[in-house]
């Protein structure tokens, strides 16, 4: 290997980590070879009340579909994260809680205390009717209620399925039906960047919505104090359940198989999926993969800055972190808030070992220069990790170079909501790295690269990335819709598991994502499926057609770009544009609030009546010289009116 943009691992990280070169090569072998012997091994590191004796159980096609891993074992997740550290690190801190504002102290929560938490929840939970499989929905700010409710949850064998905070009340509404959720936890308020989050009044607005009937209870943290209209006997204080309930609670026992939780994400159609993960497998992988990518040792002070409403949040600061016995740091803020040193000084602040954040934050820290990064010393760092999106080469070299002083290996960790934790990443004391590339598989995977045919392509190539294999973290199915699970992943490659994700594997077989390739776009690390926006477009009365598509943005990664044709006898006028760029952030959220929105007289489409987003794509880049074919279109002189269009915006 000879290219100059190799980093090869720092001797000093090399001599001490826990996974060196040769062994990576070993134990990555032996888990191809023989992976019932290898996952088995692993599987001792989580406490089983019944330890498995099959360990895997699996095959892809369609026809004779299994997917399952540990299925003779019987656990319950929360007694790996809580009860056997009690003995051993009853005193340590699980959880640090950093609030949004730096004025504010911080918490420390130990091992023993958020055992005591969790159980007095659990206990409440029980007592308030809920069950082995009920659903419960988490919209929570990020505050140490949010992993007390998710543990307390998995204690009593209720599947949890956390909304993201930044959620509106259409979105929340939509995953409270899907699932038939019967008690929904939330907090009067969310602190974000000084402002506040109206967690309860959205709560208030989505039970409003049809198909929400489902929930009984509403239980309300009192977070920031703010007034909230409580409706009884419906809504209930959380501190009042907890109130008086015992310290101990009997962990439910769990098949491996059951259900730990869903969390809905977005795909190619309109409605969000219900990715569901099952208990044993799931918690294996995170807290394999937690300890080895990670570098994982005692005294570490872990800080993942993702929200615990994406998947990021619930393998790497919930449960592997806590699995692993780790001090996991809660951040309730934002990266520019009071300042953009903030994460910087937070470092320092709690001695922060590991960082693991996203490109999207990255990238807006680094336009602010080096100084309010130079300001501090981050001495205490020893890793960076990044995750969400494609890193650009830039932002990792200032990554490692300012804000890591060159000192610190950087993991840039590929994986997905439906892969549960990490498949494709450097191993820091293993594997040298080469910036924009996740470099190669964890142990147990077997990703390939196709072509649009399926053909498997060998050596160097580009193409679709796919998993020829199952690993344990792996999602099992979407929630009430088996069909489409199958459908959406196994059935465009018989035999693979398909990422949706673009793929380029170099002469040292490293592999570089390029991107989803389906309609699927990467907002600042957030998943936002086109349908889904098109869908709230063509709600606004005004609105007869709408079509989204994803541009480069230079902090967001992607931004969203959406053309719309109104109803005939509508004109447009720039009060509507705005009104229909705010009208898409009050129906799903912030995160989806278009970045462009360009009138389309009409949209171009194929004679069968199919948008060709294609075109829309090359459109909205401002790259109209590179569109491609247009003569299967019905009427390509559209084309021409909505370049020209393009052209004065
Ligand atoms: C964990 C998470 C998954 C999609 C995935 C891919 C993109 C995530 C990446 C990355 C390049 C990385 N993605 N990590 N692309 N390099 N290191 O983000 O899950 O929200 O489901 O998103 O994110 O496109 O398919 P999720």
């Amino acid at each position: 290997m000879s290219q100059p943009d190799l980093h090869p691992v720092p001797d000093a990280f090399a001599a001490a980590a826990r996974i060196r070169r040769e062994d990576y090569e070993r134990l990555y072998a032996e888990s191809i070879r023989d992976p019932d012997a290898f996952w088995g091994r692993v599987a001792q590191r989580v406490e089983w009340m019944r330890a498995p004796t099959r360990i895997r159980n699996v095959n892809f096609d369609p026809a004779d579909f299994r997917l399952r891993w540990y299925e003779d074992g019987e656990l319950n997740a929360t007694v790996s994260c809580l009860d056997r550290h009690l003995a051993t690190r009853g005193d340590k801190t699980a959880l640090l809680f950093e609030p949004d504002d730096p004025a504010q102290p911080a918490q420390r929560i130990s091992y023993r205390e958020l055992h005591a938490r969790v159980c007095r929840l659990a206990n409440a939970l029980r007592n308030l009717g809920v069950r082995k499989g009920d659903v419960v929905t988490i919209y929570l700010p990020m505050i140490p209620e949010a992993a007390v409710a998710m543990l307390a949850c998995a204690r009593i064998g209720a599947i949890h399925s956390v909304v993201f905070g930044g959620f509106a009340p259409h979105s929340i509404a939509g995953r409270i039906a899907d699932c038939a959720s019967k008690l929904v936890i939330t907090a009067d308020e969310g602190r974000r960047g000084g402002k506040k989050v109206p967690l309860k009044a959205n709560v208030d607005a989505a039970l409003k919505l049809p198909g929400t009937q489902s929930v009984e209870t509403v239980l309300v943290v009192r977070h920031t104090g703010g007034a909230v209209a409580m409706q009884m006997p419906r809504d209930r204080w959380y501190d009042a359940v907890i109130e008086g309930q015992p310290e101990q609670c009997d962990p439910e026992r769990m098949n491996a198989e059951d259900p730990l939780f869903v969390l809905y994400t977005s795909g190619s159609t309109g409605k969000p999926k219900g990715v569901l993960h099952t208990t044993g497998g799931y918690l294996v992988f995170v807290s394999y993969t937690h300890e080895a990518v990670f570098d994982l040792r005692e005294d570490d002070v872990y800080w993942c800055t993702a929200d615990v409403g994406w998947v990021t949040g619930h393998s790497y600061i919930v449960y592997g972190p806590l699995a692993n016995g780790a001090t996991a740091l809660l951040f309730e803020g934002v990266p520019n808030y009071p300042d953009v040193s903030r994460f910087w000084e937070v470092i320092d602040k709690h001695q922060v070992t590991l960082f693991y954040t996203a490109p999207t934050a990255i990238r807006a820290l680094m336009r602010e220069g080096d100084a309010p990064v130079k300001r501090t010393s981050r001495r205490s760092l020893r890793l960076l990790g990044s995750v969400g999106e494609p890193i650009n080469p830039e932002a990792w070299r200032w990554y490692f170079d300012v804000v890591g002083d060159g000192r610190c290996p950087v993991v840039d960790t590929w994986w997905q909501t439906e892969t549960g934790g990490i498949l494709i990443s450097p191993l820091p004391g293993a594997i040298a790295a080469k910036p924009g590339s996740a470099t190669l598989p964890f142990f147990g995977v077997r990703p390939a690269i196709v072509d649009a045919e399926g053909n498997l392509l060998e050596g160097e190539a580009e193409g679709n990335l796919v998993l020829l294999d199952s690993w344990p973290g792996q999602m099992r199915t979407v929630y009430g819709d088996h069909e489409r699970f199958i459908d959406t992943y196994f059935r465009a490659y018989p035999g693979c598991y398909f990422t949706g994700d673009g793929c380029r594997r170099d002469a040292d077989g490293y592999y570089w994502i390029t991107g989803r390739v389906d309609d699927v776009i990467n907002v600042s690390g957030h998943r936002i499926g086109t349908a889904e926006v098109e869908s709230a477009l063509v709600l606004h009365p005004k609105v007869a057609e709408a079509a989204v598509v994803g541009f480069p943005h230079d902090l967001k990664g992607q931004g969203i770009y959406a053309y719309v044709t109104l109803v005939a006898g509508e004109a447009d006028s720039e009060e509507l544009r705005k009104e229909l760029i705010a009208y898409v952030r009050n129906e799903i959220g912030p995160i989806a609030t278009p970045d462009h929105l360009q009138w389309a007289p009409s949209l171009p489409k194929t004679r069968s009546g199919k948008i060709m987003r294609r075109i829309l794509r090359k459109i909205a880049e401002n790259a109209p010289d590179q569109l491609g074919d247009t003569s299967t279109l019905a009427d390509p002189s559209v084309v021409e009116s909505l370049v020209q269009q393009r052209r004065v915006m």
